[in-house]
């Protein structure tokens, strides 16, 4: 590419929207330089990139003019470099359809089973850095209030979780079918790939719901466009009878 546009990606380094993006960027072969902003203390700067309202990663600009979230990234990307395509114009419209689907119904999945596993398991927290072990009792403790923190962010309950973990076979269902309909899994990858593909990755580190995704279909969508991430949050975390069978 003769120029491109300069580009500055604003993210949490653990946020899979944000490995989507990442992974849409270097699909296309765009440089940009990545800004990871401090766990705590991203509201305030993305709301001052991005507006009041606007507070989530990841954000990206160009040449400074600010793009937020991430299917809107990646559609901007498009524009920027048609060329290798994220919505191909063949199923361009489904693919698009995929993605808001991956970011409206299964993104918040990918923060509140890992987040919600932790509650139980809150030692595990330490296994999620690279080369990480299970925290130490005084460790434990800075993650139990950082959890808890976490869920009343996040306004989780032990009803959203269980809801959650009933809904995914069935979640799970409808990639698997996606698959087979040659809309995600084919031999390029496009936004619906990323943006459902980086959601299944951070869902492998529970390892309560690993194996309901790894025995089908759609666990290639994290494997193939996605590094493994440290850290599991081992199975049993769940009180009995919360996680549906594999
Ligand atoms: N669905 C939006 C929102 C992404 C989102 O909620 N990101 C999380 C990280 S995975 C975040 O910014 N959390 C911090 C916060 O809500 O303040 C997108 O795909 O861009």
């Amino acid at each position: 590419m003769p120029t491109q546009p300069d580009l500055v990606l604003h993210v949490l380094a653990p946020s899979h929207p944000c490995h989507a993006v990442e992974a849409a960027l270097a699909f296309k072969g765009l440089e940009y330089e990545r800004v990871e902003l401090p766990i705590g203390r991203q509201v305030e700067a993305m709301a001052e990139l991005y507006g009041e309202d606007r507070t989530t990663v990841p954000g990206l600009t160009v040449d400074g003019e600010p793009v937020h979230g991430s299917n809107p990234i990646m559609e901007r990307l498009e524009q920027l470099a048609p060329d290798p395509s994220l919505y191909p114009a063949d199923i361009a419209e489904r693919v698009a359809e995929a993605a808001r689907w991956g970011d409206g119904r299964l993104q918040d999945i990918g923060r509140h089973l890992p987040w919600g596993a932790l509650y139980f398991r809150p030692e595990a927290m330490g296994t999620m850095a690279p080369g990480g072990a299970p925290l130490d009792p005084a460790g434990t403790d800075f993650a139990m209030r950082f959890v808890r923190a976490t869920w009343k962010y996040h306004r989780l309950s032990a009803v959203v979780i269980a809801d959650d973990l009933q809904a995914l076979p069935g979640l799970l269902d409808h990639i698997d079918s996606l698959i087979a309909d040659g809309v995600l899994g084919g031999e390029d990858p496009n936004a619906a790939d990323f943006q459902i593909g980086a959601t299944l990755n951070v869902l492998r580190m529970v390892g309560d719901v690993r194996p309901l995704i790894d025995e089908r279909p759609a666990a290639q969508l994290a494997s193939r466009f996605f590094e493994e991430r440290p850290g599991l949050v081992p199975a049993g975390a769940f009180p009995a009878g919360w996680v549906p069978a594999a």
